[in-house]
């Protein structure tokens, strides 16, 4: 081998070394978005108040465009999207979250967005709950499904499914009901009650095997299979807000401005604090929502998976 070529192929290693260890993802968390890697979160963006009233900014989702939308406020909440370093709105009437700073829940296919809706005072369509559904071209129009539940987070699985997790209240989170995207139609439920007894959970992430990981305030991240088998439990020891598949890895946030990124097996993480990460997040530490990706369903035939994993 000739000597430029030696060099060519040492570049390419270290070059290939270098993004193995680096995990892009994002963060919302003190009414800002930030973006990066472990070795800093270059990019943060403040997201508008939404009301006059002010109320935080709670989860957010990236579009394959780039394009961010966050759930953006309580009782009166915004879908605030950012595109292009420019912030629109949307809302949906009566759409709410009880103010409890882990909830609520956002999830898109890149067309179409979900949140999570509870029953609040205010306006009296705000006691309205459920799934809201609402379209980023504008074509359909937005409605709200799922109406006998409660959710406190959803996710849409890699698997193109839709989960949902409720009620509210304590312990929260005790069960996952699983919807069919494609035309908001109800699949089944899973009890986490009957797998992990009467205990809470925060939030819900789904990978492409229907394997679900499930966040709680007292640390734990569980790794459940699709038939409700516990895989592994991982104990990172925050108080869990958020957690999210995101660019191989599982990614949750806590109370206190930290980040713990771990493997798909849950074999092991690391820990970091945003304000480490750039130093416009405060030190003493908020909650912290992960910056979820949409899920492109295209491919993926749902009465297929139907078939397979859920009789
Ligand atoms: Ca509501
Ligand atoms: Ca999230």
């Amino acid at each position: 081998m000739e000597r430029h070529q030696l060099k060519r192929s040492f570049i390419a290693l270290a070059l290939f070394s270098q993004a193995s260890f680096a995990t892009n993802f994002g963060v919302s968390s003190e009414d800002k978005l930030g973006q990066g890697t472990e070795a800093g979160l270059g990019t943060v963006v403040n997201i508008p108040v939404a009301n006059d009233i002010s109320e935080s900014a709670r989860d957010a989702v990236k579009l394959s465009d780039g394009t961010i939308l966050v759930y953006n406020g309580t009782f009166d909440p915004k879908l605030s999207v950012y595109a292009n370093n420019a912030w629109s709105d949307l809302t949906f009437s009566g759409w709410s979250t009880v103010n409890n700073g882990t909830y609520g829940g956002i999830a898109s296919d890149n067309r179409f967005v979900w949140v999570t809706d509870m029953s609040t005072g205010g306006d009296p369509d705000d006691a309205l709950h459920g799934i809201v559904q609402i379209d980023l071209d504008g074509q359909m129009p937005d409605f709200r499904f799922a109406e006998d539940i409660e959710p406190i987070d959803l996710t849409l699985g890699k698997d193109g499914l839709l989960y949902a997790l409720w009620p509210g209240g304590s312990p929260e989170g005790r069960f996952v009901n699983v919807y069919n995207p494609n035309d908001a139609s109800f699949i089944k439920t899973i009890s986490l009650a009957d797998i992990f007894g009467h205990t809470g959970h925060r939030s819900i992430a789904v990978d492409e095997n229907s394997n679900m990981y499930i966040a709680d305030w007292d640390g734990d991240i569980q790794m459940i299979d699709r038939n409700g088998n516990v895989l592994h439990t991982l104990d990172v020891g925050g108080s869990l807000y958020d957690v999210d598949i995101v660019d191989g890895k599982v990614i949750a946030g806590d109370r206190f401005g930290d980040v713990y990124i771990a493997d798909l097996q849950l074999q092991g993480y690391q820990e970091y604090a945003i304000s480490d990460l750039n130093a416009q997040f405060d030190d003493f530490g908020h909650g912290v929502f992960i910056l979820g990706d949409s899920v492109d369903t295209s491919n993926i035939i749902i009465d297929y998976i139907f078939a397979d994993d859920f009789e």
